[in-house]
């Protein structure tokens, strides 16, 4: 009896030494998004020191709407509407419904364009801020219903959904808040309810809506009062109705980058603070989605927005990603005298190194014409873009290389970064904020671009990485950067090595590499 008593202690105590030795290991062990599912966001606790904000920063992934966005990369944008026949590019509300009259109207065409270009979605801007409506909405008149195209048949947006669908491309909309037409606008409560109206027509009657973008411009209405937009309404008739759709700008998902240049910040990180104490306690309060209810954006022009020195003093911190717009042409509409105006093939190939290149989605807006075409010159640019992007990424000289690190986590080799999967990665030990890949290539090869990818499901971490070259007196260098993100371009002198290395300099946790490639700038 004794005996067995002391064996129940004993392995009583052996019990509890387990848990102990349990707690302490997983105590010690920085925490680690990738090992259980992640959040995009975060929220900063009275106690956490710079250290943690940092780790928590690496953390936050992006929610399933905005990893999927990012991978599309190329987002086309057709600024499309009265403005196309006034030769403006901002209406006074006032224009006759009966001068919106496209001779050829033909989204296949647009879809076709965007689509040979390279682009994955087409927003099109269903109402700009002159509020005349490119489908027939039953809530105004102010639309192609009163305009002689097609006799007041038509549906510009009908159309353009059906044309991105035959195309395989995701169709987005553009619908501008600010409304210079309706007489409700500057009355907010009645505005609003009319606006939420205008999106339910819009989610409702068009298949998915992979895209909603939404500018922030905001004016007095003919009461001489100043319209009070309800956001975090708008977002909930959107989260019900689509609820796949990200919400870009003026919206939680998708952040604007801070310029119309086409040119997207060298330290570019995804993950910003926000001024909100608890998101999960907003979520729960109002039963939405943790960062719709409480969505301010702020200046998002300023240089560094999710540095260290930017998340210090965050109170919450999410991830919210850049889209990089910019115009094919120098304005947004169409007007025929920028006919000769539109970006070189080497000017858009420049735009996308520093956009998709630089951690964004590019965002290019290509206006049709008053045929309803988009015009010749843009098609040809579109093609020039698309052949130079093409012959430069044909051939990847990293193909076929011999990978290793000097650190990995288990599963997580170098050999993964050469894959072609997107889906997995080579991953530095839990403790390592640095690493080193070398890479023994097929034989000598010669290269002016390299091309690297983090792995966005465990989080956003490198903050400086250089790339060297194996020469007969040792490595050298030939191209250094700060952030990577979901892409990073990266252009150089010719180098002809047949041994490279990726030196991870710093990073806020374990690094980690979901893709690499090294090519050859073709001619224009
Ligand atoms: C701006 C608008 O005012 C412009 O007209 C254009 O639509 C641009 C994309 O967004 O805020």
């Amino acid at each position: 009896m004794k005996s067995k008593k002391r064996a129940a202690i004993s392995s009583f105590i052996v019990l509890l030494a387990a848990i102990a030795i349990l707690i302490l290991a997983f105590r010690g062990k920085p925490k680690d998004a990738a090992s259980g599912p992640g959040l995009n966001y975060a929220f900063i606790e009275p106690g956490d020191d710079e250290a943690a904000i940092v780790r928590k920063a690496a953390s936050i992934v992006p929610s399933p709407r905005q990893a999927d966005w990012q991978a599309r990369e190329l987002t086309a944008f057709a600024h499309f509407g009265m403005n196309t026949f006034t030769d403006r590019e901002w209406g006074e509300g006032t224009e006759d419904p009966k001068l919106f009259n496209p001779s050829d109207f033909d989204a296949l065409q647009w879809a076709q364009a965007m689509k040979d270009a390279g682009m994955k979605t087409l927003i099109v801007t269903a109402k700009h801020h002159d509020g005349f409506c490119l489908w027939p909405s039953a809530l105004t008149d102010h639309s192609v219903k009163s305009s002689p195209w097609r006799d007041g048949q038509g549906d510009v947006v009908g159309e353009v959904a059906l044309a991105c669908r035959a195309a395989g491309l995701g169709f987005g909309v553009y619908l501008s808040p600010w409304d210079r037409h309706e007489r409700s606008y500057g009355d907010s409560p009645r505005y609003n309810e009319h606006f939420r109206g205008q999106l339910r027509e819009l989610l409702t009657n068009y298949g998915p809506v992979a895209e909603v973008w939404f500018d922030g411009a905001c004016a007095e209405g003919p009461n001489g009062k100043k319209q009070v937009y309800d956001w975090p309404s708008y977002y909930k008739v959107i989260r019900e109705i689509q609820p796949d759709a990200v919400i870009a700008i003026m919206g939680p998902d998708v952040r604007w980058v801070g310029t119309e240049s086409g040119y997207g910040r060298e330290t570019e990180w995804s993950v910003v603070p926000v001024d909100i104490a608890d998101p999960a306690a907003v979520a729960s309060a109002s039963r939405r989605e943790p960062l719709d209810g409480a969505f301010t954006p702020k200046d998002l022009t300023k240089e560094d927005l999710g540095g260290r020195d930017a998340i210090r003093a965050a109170k919450s911190l999410i991830w919210y990603p850049a889209e990089t717009d910019v115009s094919i042409r120098p304005g947004w509409f169409y007007h025929a005298g920028q006919d000769d105006q539109v970006k070189t093939p080497a000017k858009l190939v420049d735009i996308y190194f520093s956009s998709v290149g630089r951690n964004g989605v590019l965002l290019l807006n290509i206006p049709p014409d008053k045929r309803g075409l988009i015009h010749e010159n843009d098609v040809a640019a579109l093609r020039g873009m698309r052949r130079i992007l093409d012959a430069s990424f044909a051939s990847d000289a990293a193909a076929g290389a011999k990978a290793r690190a000097d650190t990995r986590a288990g599963g997580h080799g170098a050999e993964l970064i050469l894959d072609g999967d997107p889906a997995t990665y080579w991953r530095a030990e839990p403790r390592a904020t640095t690493g080193e890949i070398i890479l023994r290539l097929a034989g000598e090869r010669t290269f002016d671009c390299a091309m690297l990818q983090e792995a966005l499901s465990v989080g956003q971490r490198i903050e400086a990485f250089r790339l060297e070259a194996k020469t007969g007196s040792g490595w050298k260098e030939f191209a250094r950067g700060t952030t990577i993100g979901a892409k990073r371009l990266l252009r150089f002198p010719k180098v002809t090595a047949s041994e490279i290395r990726i030196v991870i300099e710093a990073s806020r946790l374990n690094p980690t590499l979901a893709s690499f490639g090294l090519f050859t700038m073709a001619a224009e």
